[in-house]
């Protein structure tokens, strides 16, 4: 049985100190040990605002919103509360290593403040250069790099546990990758516009295709996945909140209310995993990689031939 809470943050202003965000975290993660949470989740970029929406020339005048040591001085205080209160927690935050590589990361930290996991997004969307017609930029290309470390699991909380961020929740190859290492509870924390600007057509169904890729996911790998948002409006940048606690049936069994800070909690049973991974999602029984050719190494679409076409509808 383990307790989790989402705990979803409203915007974070581009002038807001690190010092007042991470007290911000603090505060949720002091009413997650309030009630009764193991582990406390907290969204992509939990610790600036979201950057990437602006474009600069010289990627180096952004470096203030990485971090170059986790903890580092301003988030020790968040490692200390968690061995204090015997509550862990999961932090998405800019990334910049020693070899000047930036990762859009998340870390797993234990309850004793143990740093247990760390995950650097796989997905990376959006794009490179400065594209002037969008009310906004989304240049995460620009800023991170994607990861080539995929998608591993933990042994932690007495369960098995992943990761994922953001744009990754749209990809089945996420979940499945988990769903192969046996993963019973997949953390993922997101920051989504509502405008989506390459096709405005899809702003309406933003809550909807949330949902719709998280509990597919749950549901099709038998696990627990949390999925914890920065909502509301960001330096007028309106970002979808619903963060949600889904069950290995599909099921949302928790779902935040507010756009802003807040904190939702389950109880969550991990042997639930096994109604589905023991039984229509038994991958040793009935999955066929034998037969899946394409899924490992193709990346883009390859149409079939045209006269293939016509021969098996002539076959029928
Ligand atoms: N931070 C993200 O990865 N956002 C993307 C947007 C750009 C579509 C998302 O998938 O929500």
């Amino acid at each position: 049985m383990l307790t989790v809470g989402a705990a979803q943050l409203g915007p974070i202003a581009k002038d807001e100190s690190r010092a007042a965000v991470v007290e911000r975290l603090r505060d949720l993660l002091r009413q997650g040990g309030t009630a009764g949470c193991d582990l406390v989740v907290f969204p992509e970029l939990a610790l600036t605002t979201f950057f990437p929406r602006w474009f600069t020339e010289d990627i180096a005048g952004h470096d203030h919103y990485y971090e170059t040591a986790m903890p580092g001085p301003e988030t020790q205080a968040l490692f200390d509360d968690a061995k204090e209160l015997g509550v862990g927690f999961a932090l998405g935050y800019a990334e910049l290593t020693p070899e000047g590589e930036r990762f859009n990361t998340t870390i797993l930290v234990e309850r004793d403040g143990s740093i247990v996991g760390r995950f650097r997004k796989v997905h990376i969307p959006g794009h490179e250069d400065d594209e002037p017609w969008r009310p906004f930029q989304h240049l995460e290309r620009r800023y991170f790099q994607e990861s080539d470390e995929g998608f591993p699991v933990w042994r932690a909380f007495d369960g098995i546990v992943g990761m994922a961020t953001c744009n990754d929740r749209r990809w089945p190859e996420t979940y499945r990758e988990m769903g192969l290492q046996g993963v019973e509870m997949v953390l993922i924390g997101y920051n989504t516009p509502i405008h989506y600007a390459p096709d405005p057509g899809q702003n309406a169904l933003q809550g909807f295709h949330n949902h719709l890729c998280m509990q597919a996911g749950a549901y099709q790998n038998g696990t627990w996945v949390v999925g914890v948002a920065k909502g509301g409006t960001e330096e007028g940048v309106e970002s979808l909140a619903q963060s949600a606690i889904i069950a290995p049936s599909g099921q949302i069994v928790a779902q935040a209310v507010t756009t802003g800070d807040e904190l939702i909690v389950a109880k969550c049973n991990l042997d639930w995993c096994a109604h589905y991974k023991d039984t229509l999602f038994d991958f040793a029984r009935y999955r066929r990689p034998e037969v899946y050719q394409r899924i490992t190494n193709q990346k883009g679409v390859e149409l079939p031939p045209v006269a293939d076409r016509g021969s098996a509808a002539e076959s029928g």
